[in-house]
Protein backbone atom coordinates (compact mmCIF):
# COMPACT_ATOMS: atom_id res chain seq x y z
CA UNK A 1 0.00 0.00 0.00
CA UNK A 2 1.24 3.30 -0.93
CA UNK A 3 0.50 4.66 2.75
CA UNK A 4 2.10 8.59 2.94
CA UNK A 5 3.77 8.20 -0.56
CA UNK A 6 3.77 10.47 -2.89
CA UNK A 7 0.99 9.91 -5.78
CA UNK A 8 2.47 8.07 -8.50
CA UNK A 9 3.49 9.67 -11.70
CA UNK A 10 0.23 8.56 -13.75
CA UNK A 11 -2.30 9.91 -11.07
CA UNK A 12 -0.27 12.99 -10.70
CA UNK A 13 -1.21 14.25 -13.96
CA UNK A 14 -4.87 13.41 -13.21
CA UNK A 15 -5.33 15.41 -10.35
CA UNK A 16 -2.58 18.01 -11.14
CA UNK A 17 -5.11 20.68 -10.73
CA UNK A 18 -9.08 20.80 -9.07
CA UNK A 19 -12.13 23.31 -9.59
CA UNK A 20 -13.61 23.70 -6.01
CA UNK A 21 -17.24 24.29 -6.76
CA UNK A 22 -18.28 25.75 -3.48
CA UNK A 23 -17.45 28.81 -1.26
CA UNK A 24 -17.00 29.53 2.59
CA UNK A 25 -15.66 27.43 5.11
CA UNK A 26 -15.63 23.94 2.93
CA UNK A 27 -14.23 25.55 -0.16
CA UNK A 28 -11.27 26.62 2.01
CA UNK A 29 -11.09 23.01 3.37
CA UNK A 30 -10.77 21.67 0.20
CA UNK A 31 -8.13 24.05 -0.83
CA UNK A 32 -6.12 23.27 2.25
CA UNK A 33 -6.41 19.69 1.64
CA UNK A 34 -5.20 19.81 -2.34
CA UNK A 35 -2.63 21.93 -0.95
CA UNK A 36 -1.23 19.21 1.29
CA UNK A 37 -1.08 17.17 -2.39
CA UNK A 38 0.94 19.82 -4.31
CA UNK A 39 -2.54 19.97 -6.56
CA UNK A 40 -3.45 23.76 -7.98
CA UNK A 41 -6.61 25.05 -6.92
CA UNK A 42 -9.17 26.99 -9.18
CA UNK A 43 -11.85 29.08 -6.83
CA UNK A 44 -15.00 30.08 -7.75
CA UNK A 45 -17.03 32.90 -6.81
CA UNK A 46 -20.14 34.87 -6.76
CA UNK A 47 -20.18 38.58 -7.01
CA UNK A 48 -20.29 39.48 -3.33
CA UNK A 49 -18.09 36.73 -2.51
CA UNK A 50 -15.39 38.42 -4.62
CA UNK A 51 -12.73 39.17 -1.53
CA UNK A 52 -13.87 35.51 0.97
CA UNK A 53 -11.13 33.58 1.70
CA UNK A 54 -11.72 30.60 -0.44
CA UNK A 55 -11.28 33.21 -3.11
CA UNK A 56 -7.64 34.85 -1.30
CA UNK A 57 -6.43 31.35 -0.95
CA UNK A 58 -7.06 29.68 -4.21
CA UNK A 59 -4.56 29.71 -6.88
CA UNK A 60 -6.88 31.14 -9.03
CA UNK A 61 -10.24 32.23 -9.13
CA UNK A 62 -13.12 32.89 -11.43
CA UNK A 63 -16.39 34.93 -10.49
CA UNK A 64 -19.69 32.77 -11.71
CA UNK A 65 -22.71 34.89 -11.14
CA UNK A 66 -24.74 37.08 -9.16
CA UNK A 67 -25.49 36.58 -5.37
CA UNK A 68 -28.01 33.97 -6.18
CA UNK A 69 -26.93 30.67 -5.71
CA UNK A 70 -29.15 29.48 -8.63
CA UNK A 71 -27.48 31.76 -11.44
CA UNK A 72 -24.01 30.84 -9.48
CA UNK A 73 -22.69 27.95 -7.64
CA UNK A 74 -25.34 25.96 -8.67
CA UNK A 75 -24.77 26.97 -12.80
CA UNK A 76 -23.10 23.70 -13.43
CA UNK A 77 -22.52 25.00 -17.34
CA UNK A 78 -21.05 27.73 -15.88
CA UNK A 79 -18.34 25.42 -13.98
CA UNK A 80 -17.78 23.49 -16.39
CA UNK A 81 -16.78 26.53 -18.40
CA UNK A 82 -14.30 27.51 -15.81
CA UNK A 83 -12.68 24.03 -15.64
CA UNK A 84 -12.36 24.19 -19.10
CA UNK A 85 -10.65 27.64 -19.57
CA UNK A 86 -8.70 26.85 -16.21
CA UNK A 87 -7.63 23.59 -17.31
CA UNK A 88 -8.57 21.91 -13.99
CA UNK A 89 -8.66 18.29 -14.16
CA UNK A 90 -10.81 17.28 -11.54
CA UNK A 91 -13.82 19.18 -9.66
CA UNK A 92 -14.58 18.82 -5.71
CA UNK A 93 -18.41 19.90 -5.43
CA UNK A 94 -17.79 19.95 -1.19
CA UNK A 95 -20.82 19.91 0.48
CA UNK A 96 -24.57 21.61 -0.04
CA UNK A 97 -24.77 22.81 -3.59
CA UNK A 98 -24.09 19.73 -6.10
CA UNK A 99 -22.17 17.59 -4.09
CA UNK A 100 -25.44 15.05 -4.21
CA UNK A 101 -26.76 15.45 -7.81
CA UNK A 102 -26.54 12.47 -9.54
CA UNK A 103 -26.39 14.53 -12.79
CA UNK A 104 -23.82 16.63 -11.78
CA UNK A 105 -21.44 14.27 -11.05
CA UNK A 106 -22.53 12.89 -14.33
CA UNK A 107 -21.52 16.04 -16.44
CA UNK A 108 -17.90 16.08 -14.97
CA UNK A 109 -16.93 12.82 -16.13
CA UNK A 110 -18.80 14.08 -19.50
CA UNK A 111 -16.76 16.60 -19.83
CA UNK A 112 -13.71 14.72 -19.37
CA UNK A 113 -12.98 15.43 -16.06
CA UNK A 114 -12.73 13.54 -12.49
CA UNK A 115 -15.30 14.03 -10.23
CA UNK A 116 -14.44 13.97 -6.51
CA UNK A 117 -16.45 11.61 -5.31
CA UNK A 118 -19.12 8.33 -5.57
CA UNK A 119 -19.85 7.64 -9.38
CA UNK A 120 -23.07 9.41 -10.28
CA UNK A 121 -24.89 5.71 -10.26
CA UNK A 122 -24.18 5.64 -6.36
CA UNK A 123 -25.06 8.51 -5.63
CA UNK A 124 -28.84 8.20 -7.60
CA UNK A 125 -29.60 5.21 -6.01
CA UNK A 126 -28.42 6.14 -2.83
CA UNK A 127 -30.66 9.28 -3.09
CA UNK A 128 -33.60 7.16 -3.16
CA UNK A 129 -34.09 6.16 0.48
CA UNK A 130 -36.36 3.04 -0.47
CA UNK A 131 -33.82 1.32 -2.60
CA UNK A 132 -31.29 1.94 -0.48
CA UNK A 133 -33.36 0.93 2.53
CA UNK A 134 -33.54 -2.64 0.20
CA UNK A 135 -29.81 -2.54 -1.01
CA UNK A 136 -28.88 -2.36 2.86
CA UNK A 137 -31.01 -4.95 4.16
CA UNK A 138 -29.96 -6.91 1.52
CA UNK A 139 -26.50 -6.47 2.64
CA UNK A 140 -27.57 -7.64 6.38
CA UNK A 141 -27.31 -4.01 7.17
CA UNK A 142 -30.54 -4.01 10.14
CA UNK A 143 -32.97 -0.96 8.91
CA UNK A 144 -35.74 0.33 10.55
CA UNK A 145 -39.18 -2.15 10.17
CA UNK A 146 -41.32 -0.60 7.61
CA UNK A 147 -42.29 -1.24 3.67
CA UNK A 148 -39.78 -1.76 1.05
CA UNK A 149 -41.37 0.08 -1.89
CA UNK A 150 -43.42 3.13 -1.99
CA UNK A 151 -47.11 3.11 -0.78
CA UNK A 152 -49.55 2.89 -3.82
CA UNK A 153 -52.65 4.04 -2.00
CA UNK A 154 -54.03 5.78 1.36
CA UNK A 155 -55.63 2.35 1.77
CA UNK A 156 -52.28 0.48 1.40
CA UNK A 157 -50.76 3.36 3.46
CA UNK A 158 -52.89 2.61 6.48
CA UNK A 159 -52.57 -1.47 6.30
CA UNK A 160 -48.63 -1.18 6.13
CA UNK A 161 -48.93 1.40 9.31
CA UNK A 162 -50.85 -1.23 11.48
CA UNK A 163 -48.59 -4.03 10.01
CA UNK A 164 -45.60 -2.09 10.96
CA UNK A 165 -46.75 -0.91 14.23
CA UNK A 166 -47.73 2.82 15.47
CA UNK A 167 -46.37 5.27 15.97
CA UNK A 168 -44.94 5.42 12.04
CA UNK A 169 -43.42 7.74 9.92
CA UNK A 170 -44.04 8.75 6.44
CA UNK A 171 -41.07 9.42 4.10
CA UNK A 172 -40.68 11.09 0.73
CA UNK A 173 -38.57 8.27 -1.11
CA UNK A 174 -36.95 11.30 -2.59
CA UNK A 175 -36.23 12.99 0.49
CA UNK A 176 -33.76 12.59 3.11
CA UNK A 177 -32.02 14.83 5.92
CA UNK A 178 -36.01 15.28 7.85
CA UNK A 179 -37.99 17.20 4.83
CA UNK A 180 -41.70 15.86 4.24
CA UNK A 181 -41.61 12.97 7.39
CA UNK A 182 -45.08 12.98 8.86
CA UNK A 183 -45.26 11.02 12.41
CA UNK A 184 -48.62 9.50 12.56
CA UNK A 185 -49.96 7.92 15.90
CA UNK A 186 -53.35 6.46 15.33
CA UNK A 187 -54.41 4.22 12.15
CA UNK A 188 -57.93 6.34 11.31
CA UNK A 189 -55.20 9.09 10.93
CA UNK A 190 -53.00 7.32 8.14
CA UNK A 191 -54.79 7.99 4.88
CA UNK A 192 -55.10 11.83 5.74
CA UNK A 193 -51.31 11.94 6.51
CA UNK A 194 -50.49 9.87 3.37
CA UNK A 195 -52.06 11.56 0.87
CA UNK A 196 -50.51 14.82 2.74
CA UNK A 197 -47.40 13.44 2.65
CA UNK A 198 -47.92 12.95 -1.15
CA UNK A 199 -48.79 16.31 -1.94
CA UNK A 200 -45.42 17.76 0.32
CA UNK A 201 -42.99 15.17 -1.50
CA UNK A 202 -44.48 16.00 -5.09
CA UNK A 203 -44.21 19.61 -4.38
CA UNK A 204 -40.97 19.61 -2.79
CA UNK A 205 -39.15 17.34 -5.00
CA UNK A 206 -41.47 16.56 -7.94
CA UNK A 207 -41.69 12.74 -6.77
CA UNK A 208 -44.90 11.87 -5.01
CA UNK A 209 -43.58 8.39 -3.50
CA UNK A 210 -43.96 7.78 0.07
CA UNK A 211 -43.31 4.75 2.17
CA UNK A 212 -43.80 4.02 5.94
CA UNK A 213 -41.09 3.23 8.78
CA UNK A 214 -42.11 2.27 12.26
CA UNK A 215 -40.91 5.67 14.51
CA UNK A 216 -38.66 5.70 16.74
CA UNK A 217 -39.53 8.00 19.53
CA UNK A 218 -36.30 9.13 21.20
CA UNK A 219 -33.24 7.90 19.19
CA UNK A 220 -29.95 9.11 18.98
CA UNK A 221 -27.95 10.09 15.71
CA UNK A 222 -25.15 7.83 15.58
CA UNK A 223 -22.90 8.28 11.72
CA UNK A 224 -20.15 5.99 10.66
CA UNK A 225 -17.53 7.68 8.35
CA UNK A 226 -16.89 5.19 5.41
CA UNK A 227 -13.99 5.34 2.84
CA UNK A 228 -13.80 2.79 -0.02
CA UNK A 229 -11.67 2.89 -3.42
CA UNK A 230 -11.46 2.24 -6.49
CA UNK A 231 -9.95 -1.54 -5.68
CA UNK A 232 -12.32 -3.16 -3.93
CA UNK A 233 -11.38 -1.85 -0.55
CA UNK A 234 -13.52 -0.36 2.14
CA UNK A 235 -12.91 0.82 5.91
CA UNK A 236 -14.67 3.10 8.44
CA UNK A 237 -13.19 5.56 10.78
CA UNK A 238 -15.78 5.32 13.67
CA UNK A 239 -18.47 7.15 14.30
CA UNK A 240 -19.82 10.41 15.19
CA UNK A 241 -23.05 11.47 17.30
CA UNK A 242 -25.04 13.96 16.09
CA UNK A 243 -28.18 13.90 18.57
CA UNK A 244 -28.27 17.70 19.27
CA UNK A 245 -29.81 19.25 16.33
CA UNK A 246 -32.69 21.63 15.15
CA UNK A 247 -34.85 21.17 13.07
CA UNK A 248 -32.72 18.79 11.04
CA UNK A 249 -29.87 21.32 11.16
CA UNK A 250 -27.03 19.54 13.79
CA UNK A 251 -25.32 21.98 16.05
CA UNK A 252 -22.98 19.84 18.14
CA UNK A 253 -20.64 16.73 16.97
CA UNK A 254 -18.57 14.13 18.79
CA UNK A 255 -16.62 11.49 18.14
CA UNK A 256 -16.45 8.70 19.15
CA UNK A 257 -20.37 8.29 20.58
CA UNK A 258 -19.94 8.80 24.44
CA UNK A 259 -22.89 6.02 24.43
CA UNK A 260 -21.53 3.03 22.54
CA UNK A 261 -19.42 0.46 23.99
CA UNK A 262 -16.32 -1.41 22.56
CA UNK A 263 -18.75 -4.52 21.24
CA UNK A 264 -21.22 -1.77 19.41
CA UNK A 265 -18.51 0.67 17.98
CA UNK A 266 -17.55 -2.69 16.04
CA UNK A 267 -20.70 -3.79 14.89
CA UNK A 268 -21.88 -0.46 13.82
CA UNK A 269 -19.25 0.02 12.12
CA UNK A 270 -18.45 -3.16 10.18
CA UNK A 271 -22.69 -3.02 9.16
CA UNK A 272 -21.37 0.48 7.54
CA UNK A 273 -18.46 -1.23 5.72
CA UNK A 274 -21.17 -4.04 4.37
CA UNK A 275 -23.27 -0.99 3.24
CA UNK A 276 -20.28 0.20 1.34
CA UNK A 277 -19.63 -2.63 -0.05
CA UNK A 278 -22.84 -3.04 -0.83
CA UNK A 279 -22.77 -0.15 -3.63
CA UNK A 280 -18.68 -0.50 -4.47
CA UNK A 281 -18.67 2.70 -2.94
CA UNK A 282 -15.66 5.26 -3.82
CA UNK A 283 -14.54 7.89 -2.05
CA UNK A 284 -15.67 9.60 1.48
CA UNK A 285 -19.52 8.69 2.59
CA UNK A 286 -21.65 8.43 6.03
CA UNK A 287 -23.88 5.81 7.08
CA UNK A 288 -26.40 7.36 9.34
CA UNK A 289 -27.93 4.93 11.96
CA UNK A 290 -30.77 5.59 14.44
CA UNK A 291 -30.23 4.28 17.41
CA UNK A 292 -32.76 3.09 20.81
CA UNK A 293 -32.35 0.82 23.58
CA UNK A 294 -28.90 -0.79 22.30
CA UNK A 295 -30.27 -1.06 18.78
CA UNK A 296 -29.01 0.37 15.67
CA UNK A 297 -30.98 1.09 12.28
CA UNK A 298 -29.61 2.02 9.08
CA UNK A 299 -31.48 5.56 8.09
CA UNK A 300 -29.92 6.79 4.84
CA UNK A 301 -26.27 6.97 3.41
CA UNK A 302 -24.74 10.47 2.34
CA UNK A 303 -22.57 10.36 -0.65
CA UNK A 304 -20.75 12.86 0.63
CA UNK A 305 -17.96 14.21 2.72
CA UNK A 306 -19.93 15.83 5.77
CA UNK A 307 -19.69 19.31 8.10
CA UNK A 308 -18.78 17.44 10.58
CA UNK A 309 -15.29 15.32 9.40
CA UNK A 310 -13.16 17.37 11.87
CA UNK A 311 -14.07 15.57 14.64
CA UNK A 312 -13.82 12.39 12.64
CA UNK A 313 -9.89 13.93 11.53
CA UNK A 314 -8.83 14.81 14.99
CA UNK A 315 -9.81 10.87 16.59
CA UNK A 316 -8.02 8.95 13.58
CA UNK A 317 -5.10 11.71 12.47
CA UNK A 318 -6.41 10.96 9.17
CA UNK A 319 -6.78 14.14 6.58
CA UNK A 320 -9.97 13.03 4.89
CA UNK A 321 -9.72 15.45 1.57
CA UNK A 322 -6.63 14.05 1.24
CA UNK A 323 -7.92 10.60 1.01
CA UNK A 324 -10.44 11.88 -1.25
CA UNK A 325 -8.14 13.20 -3.82
CA UNK A 326 -5.81 10.25 -3.09
CA UNK A 327 -8.55 7.48 -4.13
CA UNK A 328 -10.03 10.19 -6.92
CA UNK A 329 -6.93 9.69 -8.56
CA UNK A 330 -7.33 5.90 -8.25
CA UNK A 331 -5.04 5.54 -5.45
CA UNK A 332 -5.56 2.35 -3.07
CA UNK A 333 -6.86 3.71 -0.15
CA UNK A 334 -3.26 4.70 2.70
CA UNK A 335 -4.01 2.97 5.96
CA UNK A 336 -5.93 -0.78 6.60
CA UNK A 337 -9.05 -0.97 8.91
CA UNK A 338 -7.11 -2.55 12.01
CA UNK A 339 -4.57 0.82 11.41
CA UNK A 340 -6.79 3.38 11.63
CA UNK A 341 -6.74 4.31 14.85
CA UNK A 342 -8.96 6.26 17.69
CA UNK A 343 -7.57 8.49 19.42
CA UNK A 344 -8.91 11.13 22.97
CA UNK A 345 -12.74 12.37 22.44
CA UNK A 346 -13.33 15.73 19.82
CA UNK A 347 -16.48 18.04 19.32
CA UNK A 348 -17.48 20.19 17.00
CA UNK A 349 -19.56 23.66 17.21
CA UNK A 350 -21.43 24.82 14.36
CA UNK A 351 -20.54 28.60 14.39
CA UNK A 352 -23.82 30.00 12.43
CA UNK A 353 -25.22 33.01 11.68
CA UNK A 354 -28.41 33.48 13.66
CA UNK A 355 -30.09 34.36 17.07
CA UNK A 356 -30.43 31.67 19.11
CA UNK A 357 -32.23 33.70 21.46
CA UNK A 358 -34.69 35.18 19.16
CA UNK A 359 -35.73 31.70 17.55
CA UNK A 360 -32.52 31.45 15.68
CA UNK A 361 -33.92 34.22 13.66
CA UNK A 362 -31.13 34.37 10.36
CA UNK A 363 -28.55 37.24 11.29
CA UNK A 364 -26.97 39.11 8.77
CA UNK A 365 -23.98 42.20 8.76
CA UNK A 366 -20.36 42.80 8.43
CA UNK A 367 -17.87 40.79 10.54
CA UNK A 368 -16.28 43.97 12.24
CA UNK A 369 -14.30 42.03 15.03
CA UNK A 370 -12.62 38.31 14.46
CA UNK A 371 -10.75 36.84 16.88
CA UNK A 372 -10.38 33.29 16.42
CA UNK A 373 -9.25 31.08 19.32
CA UNK A 374 -6.02 28.82 20.11
CA UNK A 375 -4.64 26.57 22.43
CA UNK A 376 -3.74 22.84 22.49
CA UNK A 377 -6.21 20.87 20.61
CA UNK A 378 -8.35 23.55 19.25
CA UNK A 379 -9.00 23.93 15.68
CA UNK A 380 -10.98 26.68 13.83
CA UNK A 381 -12.02 25.55 10.75
CA UNK A 382 -14.27 29.03 8.70
CA UNK A 383 -14.51 30.78 6.21
CA UNK A 384 -14.84 34.33 6.84
CA UNK A 385 -12.62 37.48 7.68
CA UNK A 386 -13.19 40.40 8.78
CA UNK A 387 -14.74 42.44 6.40
CA UNK A 388 -16.54 39.32 5.17
CA UNK A 389 -20.44 40.79 4.16
CA UNK A 390 -23.38 37.89 5.67
CA UNK A 391 -26.20 38.08 4.03
CA UNK A 392 -29.30 35.53 3.38
CA UNK A 393 -28.17 34.08 -0.09
CA UNK A 394 -26.25 31.38 1.65
CA UNK A 395 -26.52 28.49 4.55
CA UNK A 396 -25.71 30.31 7.45
CA UNK A 397 -22.15 28.45 8.40
CA UNK A 398 -19.73 30.75 9.21
CA UNK A 399 -17.18 28.26 10.46
CA UNK A 400 -16.86 24.90 13.04
CA UNK A 401 -14.48 24.86 16.24
CA UNK A 402 -13.51 21.30 16.89
CA UNK A 403 -11.76 20.75 20.22
CA UNK A 404 -9.91 17.66 20.85
CA UNK A 405 -8.44 16.05 23.99
CA UNK A 406 -7.67 12.59 25.71
CA UNK A 407 -11.42 12.63 26.85
CA UNK A 408 -14.85 14.08 26.82
CA UNK A 409 -14.45 15.83 29.73
CA UNK A 410 -11.21 17.40 28.79
CA UNK A 411 -12.31 18.04 24.98
CA UNK A 412 -15.57 19.80 26.57
CA UNK A 413 -13.43 22.44 28.97
CA UNK A 414 -11.09 22.70 25.74
CA UNK A 415 -14.66 23.76 23.66
CA UNK A 416 -15.78 25.80 26.39
CA UNK A 417 -12.39 27.38 26.53
CA UNK A 418 -12.43 28.09 22.84
CA UNK A 419 -16.12 29.31 22.95
CA UNK A 420 -15.12 32.23 25.37
CA UNK A 421 -12.12 33.07 22.73
CA UNK A 422 -14.02 33.49 19.84
CA UNK A 423 -15.57 36.89 19.01
CA UNK A 424 -17.13 37.39 15.86
CA UNK A 425 -18.61 41.14 16.29
CA UNK A 426 -21.43 42.59 13.53
CA UNK A 427 -23.35 39.88 13.37
CA UNK A 428 -24.93 37.45 15.93
CA UNK A 429 -23.91 33.82 16.10
CA UNK A 430 -24.81 30.18 18.04
CA UNK A 431 -21.60 30.55 20.05
CA UNK A 432 -23.52 31.76 23.09
CA UNK A 433 -25.91 29.47 23.52
CA UNK A 434 -23.37 26.44 22.36
CA UNK A 435 -21.09 28.34 25.87
CA UNK A 436 -24.50 27.75 27.82
CA UNK A 437 -24.70 23.92 26.53
CA UNK A 438 -20.79 23.26 27.17
CA UNK A 439 -22.32 23.89 30.91
CA UNK A 440 -25.37 21.84 31.06
CA UNK A 441 -25.48 19.21 33.34
CA UNK A 442 -27.25 16.89 30.68
CA UNK A 443 -24.80 17.82 27.67
CA UNK A 444 -21.86 17.00 30.01
CA UNK A 445 -22.85 13.93 31.63
CA UNK A 446 -23.45 12.50 28.13
CA UNK A 447 -27.07 12.37 28.30
CA UNK A 448 -28.06 13.54 25.13
CA UNK A 449 -30.74 12.67 22.67
CA UNK A 450 -32.25 14.22 19.13
CA UNK A 451 -34.73 16.07 21.53
CA UNK A 452 -32.03 17.06 23.44
CA UNK A 453 -32.84 21.20 22.75
CA UNK A 454 -36.79 20.35 23.38
CA UNK A 455 -36.12 19.06 26.72
CA UNK A 456 -33.61 22.30 27.48
CA UNK A 457 -35.77 24.75 27.34
CA UNK A 458 -34.08 26.93 30.04
CA UNK A 459 -31.21 27.11 27.79
CA UNK A 460 -33.05 29.76 25.85
CA UNK A 461 -35.87 31.22 28.84
CA UNK A 462 -33.41 33.16 30.79
CA UNK A 463 -32.02 34.74 27.94
CA UNK A 464 -32.50 38.46 27.07
CA UNK A 465 -32.01 39.00 23.06
CA UNK A 466 -27.91 38.98 22.83
CA UNK A 467 -28.20 42.48 21.23
CA UNK A 468 -30.30 44.55 24.53
CA UNK A 469 -27.96 41.92 26.72
CA UNK A 470 -24.90 43.27 25.19
CA UNK A 471 -26.27 47.07 25.40
CA UNK A 472 -27.53 46.69 28.77
CA UNK A 473 -24.10 45.26 30.13
CA UNK A 474 -21.81 47.86 28.50
CA UNK A 475 -24.13 50.85 29.91
CA UNK A 476 -24.29 49.36 33.32
CA UNK A 477 -20.38 49.53 33.72
CA UNK A 478 -19.81 52.98 31.80
CA UNK A 479 -22.83 54.02 34.25
CA UNK A 480 -21.07 52.67 37.51
CA UNK A 481 -17.36 53.89 36.55
CA UNK A 482 -19.13 57.01 35.89
CA UNK A 483 -20.24 57.55 39.34
CA UNK A 484 -17.11 56.13 41.19
CA UNK A 485 -14.53 58.33 39.51
CA UNK A 486 -10.82 56.96 40.72
CA UNK A 487 -12.49 53.59 41.76
CA UNK A 488 -11.36 50.49 40.17
CA UNK A 489 -13.71 49.51 37.07
CA UNK A 490 -16.97 47.30 37.71
CA UNK A 491 -16.28 42.98 37.68
CA UNK A 492 -18.40 42.70 34.56
CA UNK A 493 -16.76 39.73 32.95
CA UNK A 494 -19.10 37.20 35.01
CA UNK A 495 -22.20 38.96 34.21
CA UNK A 496 -21.37 39.26 30.32
CA UNK A 497 -20.54 35.62 30.21
CA UNK A 498 -20.92 33.85 27.78
CA UNK A 499 -20.28 37.22 26.15
CA UNK A 500 -16.86 37.47 25.61
CA UNK A 501 -16.90 40.76 23.86
CA UNK A 502 -17.85 42.51 26.84
CA UNK A 503 -16.71 40.45 29.19
CA UNK A 504 -13.07 41.71 27.75
CA UNK A 505 -14.82 44.88 27.66
CA UNK A 506 -12.58 47.89 29.59
CA UNK A 507 -12.90 51.48 30.53
CA UNK A 508 -9.83 53.71 29.30
CA UNK A 509 -8.79 54.29 33.01
CA UNK A 510 -8.82 50.71 34.45
CA UNK A 511 -5.11 49.82 35.62
CA UNK A 512 -3.51 46.37 33.90
CA UNK A 513 -3.86 43.40 36.39
CA UNK A 514 -1.26 41.38 36.98
CA UNK A 515 -2.91 38.29 35.83
CA UNK A 516 -3.86 40.31 32.00
CA UNK A 517 -7.69 39.62 33.22
C1 LIG B 1 -36.73 8.86 11.84
C2 LIG B 1 -36.97 9.18 13.20
C3 LIG B 1 -37.62 8.24 13.96
N1 LIG B 1 -38.03 7.08 13.40
N2 LIG B 1 -37.13 7.69 11.34
C4 LIG B 1 -34.85 13.06 10.62
C5 LIG B 1 -33.80 13.35 9.62
C6 LIG B 1 -33.85 12.25 8.65
N3 LIG B 1 -32.53 11.90 8.21
C7 LIG B 1 -34.51 11.14 9.38
N4 LIG B 1 -35.03 11.67 10.61
C8 LIG B 1 -35.66 10.89 11.50
N5 LIG B 1 -36.09 9.71 11.04
C9 LIG B 1 -37.76 6.83 12.12
N6 LIG B 1 -38.16 5.67 11.60
C10 LIG B 1 -36.53 10.39 13.69
C11 LIG B 1 -35.88 11.25 12.84
C12 LIG B 1 -35.46 12.46 13.46
C13 LIG B 1 -34.10 12.75 13.63
C14 LIG B 1 -33.09 11.92 13.16
C15 LIG B 1 -31.78 12.22 13.31
C16 LIG B 1 -31.42 13.39 13.98
C17 LIG B 1 -32.38 14.22 14.44
C18 LIG B 1 -33.73 13.93 14.27
C19 LIG B 1 -34.71 14.79 14.75
C20 LIG B 1 -36.02 14.50 14.57
C21 LIG B 1 -36.39 13.34 13.91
Amino acid sequence: MPGGAAPSIGSRRLLESVLVANRGEIALRVIRGARELGIRTVAVFSEPDRGSPHVLHADEAYPIGPARAADSYLNVDRLLEVARRAGARAVHPGYGFLAERADFAAAVEEAGLVFVGPAAETIRAMGDKTEARNRMEAAGVPVVPGTSEPLGSAREARRAAEAVGFPVVLKAAAGGGGKGMRVVERPEDAARAFRAAMREAEAAFGDGRVYVERFLERPRHIEVQLFGDTRGNAVHLFERECSIQRRHQKLIEEAPSALLDEDERQSIGEAAVRAARAVDYVGAGTVEFLCQDGEFFFLEMNTRLQVEHPVTEMVTGVDLVEWQFRVAAGEALPMRQRDIPLVGHAIECRITSESPFDGFLPATGVVNELELPGGPGVRWDGGIARGTEVGLHYDPLLGKLIAHGADRRTAVRRMKGALEELTVGGVSTSAPLLSLIMEEADFRAGRISTRYLDEHPDLFRAEIPVATRRALVAAAALLEHAARPGRAPPRIRRAAAPLSRWARARTASEPPRPNGR
